[in-house]
Formats: C-alpha cells, structure tokens, sequence
C-alpha cells in the first residue's frame, strides 16, 4: 500500500512538473523577492462589507445577484484612507499588501471598462479605490497584489458548478466569453496598477479531490491566462487547494501551515521548489467584515504564526477585513501595533531569511529556525503563545 502511494505520488509529480516550460530570469527574481518579504496583509473588500456578515453572505442566504447588488447604491466607504491603511500595515511589518481586486460576488472595487457597470464607478462613492491603494503603496515603498475570484456568482457567461450553483442554478455559461473578460480584466490591473501578483481563487468550484484522484468538470484553459499574466512580468499563485502547477509562482495554503496538511490543504503536497505563503484570518472565523465576529487573534498569536511560517520557509498574508466605512476593525489596529513592535525588535529573524524547520517541543513550546548568510536564529515561541516569542542568534 506505502509503496503504491508514494509510487502514484512520484507519478502525479512527474506529470505537474514535466511541462516544457521553464520561468524567465525576471520571475526568478520576482520569486525571490516576493519570498524575502514575509510578512504580508490580505484585504477582503467589497460591497458585502456593507451587509456586515462576511464575503460570503450572498451565497449563505442563497440570493440572486440582481438583488443582492441593489446595496452598491449605498456603497460610499467615507472613512476610507489608503495612506492611512498602508501606514499602519507598514508600522506593522507588513512588506505587502493583497487586496480583493474581485470576490466572487463579481463587484470589481476599481473602475473596470470590461464589465456591465457592477464597479466602483458605479458606487456614488466612485472613487478608485485600487488606485489609492497602489499610489499609497508605491509611496510608502509596499508591493501590492491582487487577489482575483475566477468563481462569479453572477455574470451570465460563468458556467455554474458544486459551489456557485446555489446562486446560479444549473447555468450553463459561455466559458470562452468568460475567459475572454477575466483576460481583459486582469490586463487592466496589471496595467493600471502594475500589481506584484495575481491571487487566484475560486477555481475549486469545478474541481473536487475523491480519494487521492482530481476530478474536474471545466477545462479552465488556465496555460493561455499564466501565459498572459507572465507575459506582462507579473507572478501566479492560485488558492486552489491542489497540486502545484509548473506555471504558478507561488505555493499558496489557506489557514495551515505549509505541509501539514491537517485542513484545506490536505490534498496539496509542498513542493518548495518554489515560495510558499500560507493565508490566514486575524478575525478567526471570517475574511470580509462581519459584525459580531469578535475573536481576534491576539498579538502574541499573530507573531507566533509569523514565525511558525518563517521557520517553515514561507510568508504569512494576514488578514482583515474593513467595514463598510472604510475603517479597519479597531481591534486588529491595535493588534497590528503591537505585531510592529516586535517586528522591529526581531525581524532581522524573519525578513529574507530561509526556514530550517518547526519542533514542538516537550514541555508546549515550540521551536523554529530561520538562517540567514552564516547566522542561525533560534525562535522560542512559549506554550499557548502565553508570551512573545524569543529570539537567540548563534553562527
Ligand atoms: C476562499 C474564499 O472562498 C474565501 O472567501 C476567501 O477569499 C479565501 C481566502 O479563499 O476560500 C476557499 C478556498 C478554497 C476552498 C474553499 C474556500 N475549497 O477548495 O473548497
């Protein structure tokens, strides 16, 4: 049985890996850089915020678009401070930001040309929001990046499947003319905004792992769309859940560290031929802005999976999701400071440095190494996260 499995395993690597492609000198580079980084803030932001119960609230009450997009009429996020935003994730460490450009309730939060008017533009706030951001970014010297929903719970040419069907009943789509605008919407944002990455997600609605075998009910042509992303020195990743692909540049895991493989990533073997970055919840049950989520992580907690990630040679994209006043919960601002702090104390632990591996160790510690040039740094992260953790240099 051990050697059937690690037989197929060896198999399904050979055939992900033998594509004739090899990445250019700039990805290389752009991997590298994107690795050295480390410590990243994801934005979830959209219309929904205006709902107040995550990003997923359309589909939790099983809405139709037409309704569910009536609040965009009410969308003016007056509080919204892109310089003020970025200057708190920079004060926290962060070396990023990745912003929903699109979720999958298909509202676009920048001035789109390609779509049928569900925009910014079409907000009364009008405002272009990404566009903030990126000038925002660039001057205060953070890379921004752009997660982008492939799943639509509401353009007529998306083909249904096991997830958006609740919404969209058996919609049979136009799969090309969908493919068609997602192109064209994405060279936008590269164009506009010159993002560092695209951040897929969604693709898991036409693709379901059964004991070990992917199946997968629509051909997402996605080598024509990496080409194209590629072709504009831009960078993949894709929140998938499955096996890597040669052409996507970054190894994502949603909510468990890189390899274990105890939740959603379970059906995803690390490769790490490649940079990792595991994504997470400061919220802990929720992405968008939902009012009576409360359970913050604490300070302590954030810095310790910041540290868990570096020790295991990946980055962490924290999450927050900011109301519909364009305010970011006050607790993760106060979070985020005190993340700062320690990130400035001990970041030379964390900033381009590689993992050498997570213990956890007898009495409920645990302990990671990070290695930079000839310096080893040890990181003692206390049982519960009851403190900081600490770190002692050795060569
Ligand atoms: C997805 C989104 O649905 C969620 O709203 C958030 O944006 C998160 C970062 O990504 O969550 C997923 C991703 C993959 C699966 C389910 C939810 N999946 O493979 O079943």
């Amino acid at each position: 049985m051990k050697t059937t499995l690690a037989f197929s395993a060896a198999l399904a690597a050979a055939f992900l890996l033998r594509a004739d492609y090899a990445p250019e000198k700039w990805n290389l580079e752009a991997r590298d850089k994107f690795a050295a980084q480390r410590f990243g803030i994801f934005i979830h932001w959209g219309i929904y915020a205006n709902y107040a119960q995550g990003e997923w609230y359309q589909h939790q009450i099983g809405m139709d678009s037409e309704t569910y997009g009536r609040i965009k009429d009410g969308f003016f996020p007056s509080k919204f401070d892109a310089k003020e935003w970025v200057r708190i994730f920079k004060d926290a460490g962060a070396k990023y930001v990745t912003i929903t450009s699109r979720h999958h309730d298909g509202f676009s939060l920048w001035p789109t040309k390609v779509d049928d008017g569900f925009n910014i533009a079409e907000t009364p706030f009008k405002r272009d929001i990404l566009g903030e951001l990126s000038k925002a970014c660039d001057e205060a010297g953070l890379q921004l990046n752009f997660y982008y929903s492939q799943m639509d719970w509401r353009r007529k040419d998306y083909p249904a499947g096991s997830a958006s069907r609740k919404v969209l009943g058996n919609q049979k789509g136009d799969y090309a003319s969908y493919k068609k605008f997602m192109i064209s919407q994405i060279g936008e944002l590269i164009d506009n905004y010159h993002p560092g990455n695209i951040w897929f997600d969604g693709e898991w609605d036409h693709a379901r792992c059964e004991k070990g075998v992917w199946k997968r009910d629509l051909d997402w042509e996605l080598d024509d769309i990496y080409d194209f992303i590629h072709s504009k020195k831009t960078l993949v990743a894709s929140n998938n859940h499955q096996p890597i692909r040669a052409k996507e540049d970054i190894q994502l895991f949603e909510r468990d560290l890189p390899g274990e493989g105890t939740s959603f990533s379970k059906d995803q073997p690390l490769v790490h031929d490649r940079p990792v970055e595991q994504c997470d919840v400061i919220q802990k049950n929720v992405w968008g802005y939902r009012i009576n989520e409360r359970s913050f992580r604490t300070p302590e907690e954030v810095c310790a999976m910041i540290c868990r990630c570096a020790a295991k040679d990946s980055n962490l994209l924290m999450n927050i999701g900011p109301d519909g006043s364009g305010r970011l919960p006050a607790r993760a601002v106060e979070v985020l400071s005190e993340v700062g702090k320690w990130m400035r104390e001990n970041g030379e632990a964390i900033y381009a440095t590689r993992g050498c591996g997570l213990v956890k160790n007898a009495d409920g510690s645990e302990t990671g190494k990070t290695k930079k040039g000839d310096v080893v740094y040890e990181i003692t992260i206390p049982k519960g996260c009851k403190g900081y953790p600490t770190v002692k240099t050795s060569s």
